[in-house]
């Protein structure tokens, strides 16, 4: 989904013809057949001068063509997912956005720990209008983020229509030559729901549920080719859908954990399957230890979602229970085909990272209880029984000090509790402590989850949010406010 002319040389029979337009990470790829190679989405174009770098986003209404047809899709600089944001710790950035769509956006920048006084959650940039995004990266920034748009009411249908695009920060920690050796990739997972060719517009079902899409795309793609040219990958892995789960397995292959939402953990976890909620991010090392095809799976998961007919023939709507959200998922779905190169060599992985700050919990200075609740008929959804209110200061913190908050999900369905600007460590859920200690700026509650997180309110003062990353529920009132006093 970047732009139409790229696009539609995607397949590699015009990989020859398309030599001149596609990016410098395809040269010298070989395909065969009507394979789609994995295409990386292309970088922000960026001005750097002494320390500083400036660039411009503008969300703007494009024709791309996506999985073979034509569809009018939002945009970021006419690509979806939107242009790459690369940048490094220690950089003051100028982001200049532009609203060119005939409705109310904003940008969020998902992941920076930046002052909520510059990441204005509940800043309405008009059509026509532009908001300039200045701040400095800190020590520590560095992570697989992203950006998207957050006018609450508008989010759902902005992001289901194309909005988002990753943004990479790097620090010292990845000049080590185990990550240098290895072939990077930034993986954005992004459905999209259509209607025979426009973006499919939001029913009850999608308010309650939160919408999922048919098309389970990798970088705006449909099943690509990942050619790997080396035999130790690292993934970057964005989950910038609306609502889907992504269960995620590789054939024959563990995948190696090296960072979460808020960067490295201290040493690689392996696992043989990744959850990835919406607005997680993950990234993963795989070492390819022999020739073949493998696919990157998206296994079925439970969360709890309403399906209309019901259970045994009864009308009326049920809870999925026994499927995954919907028959179509009740079996994996391919989402991108690795290929080992030939006889392939795997170069080491980093065996650890820098440690991570033990959070002293017995200093916090409040423990706060967020409630999660629903009445799904009506598509409602509540915090502490509350449905959203930007004049309303839900929790008032102090610059500086340690906070706990228990989440509780008293509701039938999975959320991901999402908090801006302040990132947190999970401290246990149902008082089984976390088997690793990491940053996050996400973390998904079952059904009953009880879920305690440490919460530092570091350096910023300032007026943010916190709310479920099923943005459907977002803009259907699971938000809250923190205000972060001096
Ligand atoms: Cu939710």
């Amino acid at each position: 989904m970047n732009d139409i002319n790229r696009r539609q040389l995607l397949t590699a029979g015009a990989a020859a013809l398309a030599g001149a337009v596609l990016p410098r990470s395809l040269f010298g790829a070989r395909a065969a057949g009507s394979e789609t190679l994995l295409l990386e989405t292309p970088l922000l174009e960026t001005r750097r001068s002494a320390g500083l770098i400036e660039a411009r986003l503008e969300s703007v209404v494009k024709p791309l063509s996506v999985a073979g047809q034509q569809v009018s899709l939002m945009t970021y600089n006419a690509s979806a997912p939107g242009p790459i944001l690369r940048l490094r710790e220690g950089d003051a950035v100028r982001l200049t956005y532009t609203n060119r769509l005939t409705q109310p956006s904003n940008l969020h920048l998902h992941g920076l720990h930046i002052s909520p006084q510059v990441d204005l959650p509940l800043l309405e940039v008009a059509p026509g209008d532009s908001h300039v995004y200045a701040f400095e990266l800190p020590k520590g920034s560095s992570g697989t983020h992203w950006y998207h748009p957050h006018v609450h009411g508008n989010v759902a249908a902005q992001m289901a229509a194309g909005l988002s695009g990753a943004m990479i920060v790097s620090g010292p920690m990845d000049a080590m030559p185990e990550l240098v050796a290895a072939e990077e990739h930034v993986l954005v997972l992004k459905d999209l729901a259509l209607q025979g060719s426009a973006i499919k517009s939001h029913d009850m079902m999608d308010w309650m549920n939160g919408q999922e899409g048919e098309l389970q795309l990798v970088n705006g793609q449909l099943k690509p080719t990942l050619r790997a040219q080396k035999a130790t990958l690292r993934l970057r892995l964005v989950n910038a859908s609306n609502a889907r789960y992504y269960r995620l397995k590789l054939e024959d292959h563990p995948l190696y954990l090296i960072a979460t939402d808020g960067g490295f953990v201290e040493k690689p976890v392996m696992l043989e399957e990744l959850l990835l909620a919406p607005g997680e991010r993950a990234e993963v090392m795989v070492q390819l230890t022999r020739e073949g095809s493998f696919k990157l799976q998206n296994l079925p998961y439970k969360r709890g979602t309403m399906m209309m007919g019901g259970m045994g023939g009864m009308g009326g709507m049920s809870r999925g229970m026994n499927m995954g959200g919907s028959s179509a998922d009740a079996a994996p779905v391919t989402l991108l085909t690795v290929v080992a190169p030939s006889n392939p060599k795997p170069t080491p992985l980093p065996t650890g990272f820098a440690s991570l700050e033990r959070l002293d919990v017995g200093a916090a200075v409040a423990t706060r209880r967020i409630t999660f609740s629903e009445q799904m008929m009506q598509a409602q959804f509540f915090f502490n029984k509350k449905s959203f209110d930007a004049k309303r200061i839900d929790f008032s913190g102090k610059r500086g000090t340690l906070e706990v908050w228990e989440l509780h999900n008293t509701s039938d369905m999975d959320h991901p509790f999402h908090l801006h600007s302040y990132p947190f460590q999970i401290i246990d859920r149902n008082g089984v402590p976390e088997p690793y200690r990491a940053w996050k700026d996400v973390v998904n509650l079952k059904k009953n989850d009880l879920v305690r997180i440490a919460v530092p309110l570091r350096d910023f003062t300032g007026l943010t949010v916190y709310h479920c990353h099923v943005v459907e529920h977002e803009d259907r009132g699971m938000m809250g406010t923190l205000e972060v006093r001096a």
